[in-house]
């Protein structure tokens, strides 16, 4: 079946959102509630195995004390501390603070003209994506996006396939006809888990998690003059991920 659309990941995938982005904006908003709780990078990385602002902050909670956890007061304060933090989010954002990965913007403007269909599949809040999109393409840079799937609106995030199935049901196209670009194992495995041929590019936290099913596993996409590098199946592979390369992987998946 020819390739149809694109469906991205987004934080990791379309840009390095989490250490510099999510994490300080977390830590801001423990900080203004008076609490002294603090995500240095190394457990941030550890947390990042929770999907989802909410759910990382109720599992860190959970893990330091159960009996604070168990209350139901600590649903209230994770709502306010993830509502200020998508807040403080935006504003480092719009600092310019977070730019796209190299590779991202050139992919994306090849596959429209190659008149593939592009697609957001995120955990992240939706106004995270859109923020996002708005301060790196442009006030349009969401409409390039058919379909944008992200955060709550599906009842399990990754590594649940949830969110992808979203994503396919509204594009209506089978999974066949697409192909997703990950940075993580639970990404990866929802993408999977919906049936998507997967090409992942690692990114600050991700490099060396278990990617196994992938169809090409890289540092990037890569530009012209500075190739991204990894394996294809089970040969390496280096070069720029153009259109023609994700046509190539996904009409003779590498290995097949
Ligand atoms: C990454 C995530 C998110 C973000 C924070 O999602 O796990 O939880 O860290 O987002 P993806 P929220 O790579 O699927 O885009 O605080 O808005 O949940
Ligand atoms: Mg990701």
């Amino acid at each position: 079946m020819p390739l149809r659309a694109l469906i991205f990941d987004v934080d990791g995938t379309l840009a390095q959102t989490e250490s510099e982005g999510h994490r300080l904006a977390f830590n801001q908003a423990f900080r203004e509630a008076g609490l002294d709780w603090h995500w240095d990078v190394a457990r941030y990385g550890e947390l990042l195995a929770v999907t989802g602002g909410k759910e990382r902050m109720l599992a860190d909670l959970r893990q330091r004390d159960p009996a604070w956890a168990a209350r139901w007061t600590a649903g209230e304060l994770i709502a306010h501390l993830h509502r200020r933090k998508n807040e403080i989010y935006a504003g480092l954002l719009s600092e310019g603070r977070i730019g796209l990965r190299p590779g991202v913007e050139r992919l994306l403007r090849e596959a429209r003209a190659a008149g593939l269909r592009l697609a957001i599949a995120s955990t992240t809040s939706p106004e995270n994506v859109f923020a996002l999109l708005r301060t790196t393409l442009g006030p349009l840079g969401p409409r390039l996006f058919e379909v944008i799937g992200a955060g709550d609106i599906v009842p399990h995030k990754k590594p649940a396939a949830d969110i992808y199935l979203w994503v396919l049901r509204r594009l209506h196209l089978a999974a066949e006809q697409c192909l997703a670009i990950e940075d993580s194992a639970p990404g990866l495995q929802a993408a999977l888990g919906a049936g998507l041929p997967t090409v992942i590019t690692t990114s600050e936290y991700t490099e060396g998690q278990s990617v196994d099913g992938a169809l090409a596993v890289l540092d990037g996409l890569g530009m012209p003059g500075a190739p991204a590098r990894g394996t294809a199946a089970a040969g390496a592979w280096h070069g720029v991920v153009d259109v023609a390369t994700l046509n190539a992987w996904h009409q003779a998946p590498p290995g097949a």
